[in-house]
């Protein structure tokens, strides 16, 4: 076998029965050349069919060489044995066996796709690999909004477009307008298919209108104009409300505060707390979370989560607790929300030192606590206090 199990395109693969004809042949040549016996001749075109803007495997792409043809598997043929969400699998792989002596062309078709041809000459030494990547047909338009159901924004919060697809970023930006008009900043991300508005300069308690034109193009050859009302059809504009909030002027509450009681469980203890909004993350530094024994900090990791609008200081000692001792957590009062509103005053927890009679003795790993859950989720930042 070829392949790790704990890699997930690679898993999706395995599920695939002519995947594992294609291993088993690798392994079948192996053994030839192990025994001096001559390869016989090889006439196998396989490969992955994948979704050109964002290099996805495409599920149910027919691929043929003349009249073998081969579907990819989908949720229908395979993958619902191993997930109740359609579109949650997917290895876009194919596999022609027994190409015909004159076949010289893979055609690959799916749905919503531009059919591919490609020209190729069978290797009868070795499988043809052929991975072809299908260009999509279907218009762009808005995916979502970081606009949530209150379709309120938050001046200072960034307002994040997803756009279904890869865009020519040009287009959009020359079309895009804000009214009433208002100065902002918009950034791409890399793939193009993400723009993220600035949203400083918003007045407070405003109706606000987002238009896209019609004439937004995606990055494809064929540039498709925009579909803004999602009825498949190109060549309208999205048009989308809002209104802006009151003045921020609260803040973080702080819940969740981990130990609660005053005894740690464990001599690598997870000392947590949780926010009620995100922070000001520029302001982080060594003193934002402390743990002390008297006067000395105990080195370690503190560690910044954001989960929905909540937001997580995790700290990670990174030595050993001493059971005998007193320790005291320190939150610093500068910890802020993201428009300069601060806790204002430290706060503390004093931990006794008769620690807990089972407390765990081993390393802490991230985890997230949040919500009595335990968690694994990269976090933002990592700081580390030596
Ligand atoms: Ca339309
Ligand atoms: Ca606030």
């Amino acid at each position: 076998e070829s392949g790790f199990h704990t890699n997930p395109r690679q898993q999706q693969k395995n599920l695939n029965s002519e995947w594992k004809r294609l291993e088993a042949q690798s392994f079948f040549w192996v053994m030839l050349e192990y025994l001096g016996v001559e390869r016989p001749p090889v006439s196998i075109a396989t490969g992955i069919i994948t979704d050109s803007d964002n290099d996805e495997p495409i599920n149910g792409a027919i691929a043929s060489v003349l009249d073998s043809v081969y579907t990819t598997d989908t949720f229908e043929s395979l993958f619902n044995q191993y997930s109740s969400i359609p579109g949650d699998l997917k290895n876009g792989f194919y596999y022609i066996e027994n190409i015909p002596e004159n076949g010289s062309e893979l055609i690959v078709q799916a749905e919503g796709y531009y059919p591919d041809t490609t020209a190729f000459v069978v290797d009868t030494t070795d499988f043809t690999f052929i991975d072809v990547s299908l260009i999509s047909s279907i218009p762009p338009n808005v995916a979502s909004t970081s606009i949530g159901d209150d379709d309120i924004i938050s001046p200072g919060e960034e307002l994040v477009i997803q756009f279904s697809r890869k865009m020519n970023t040009t287009s959009v930006d020359s079309v895009l307008k804000i009214s009433p008009e208002v100065m902002y900043n918009g950034s791409w991300n890399s793939a193009g298919d993400q723009l993220t508005i600035t949203t400083n300069n918003f007045e407070f308690v405003t109706n606000y209108t987002l238009t896209i034109d019609s004439t937004a193009r995606d990055n494809s050859i064929y540039g498709h104009l925009f579909d803004g009302n999602y009825d498949g059809v190109a060549g309208d504009s999205y048009v989308v409300q809002f209104a802006t909030s009151q003045a921020d002027i609260i803040s973080p509450e702080i819940s969740d505060i981990y130990p609660t009681n005053t005894q740690f469980s464990e001599l690598w203890p997870i000392i947590s707390a949780t926010f009620s909004e995100h922070l000001d993350t520029s302001l982080f530094d060594d003193s934002t979370v402390e743990l002390r024994l008297g006067s000395t900090l105990v080195p370690g990791q503190t560690v910044y989560y954001t989960v929905g609008e909540k937001s997580v200081l995790n700290f990670f000692p990174s030595v050993r607790l001493d059971p005998g001792k007193n320790y005291k957590i320190e939150f610093s009062g500068s910890i802020s929300d993201t428009v300069g509103n601060s806790i204002g005053s430290i706060l503390w927890r004093q931990v006794d030192k008769h620690l807990h009679p089972d407390a765990r003795d081993r390393e802490s790993s991230w985890k997230l606590f949040l919500w009595g859950r335990e968690k694994t989720v990269e976090p933002q930042i990592a700081l580390n206090i030596e």
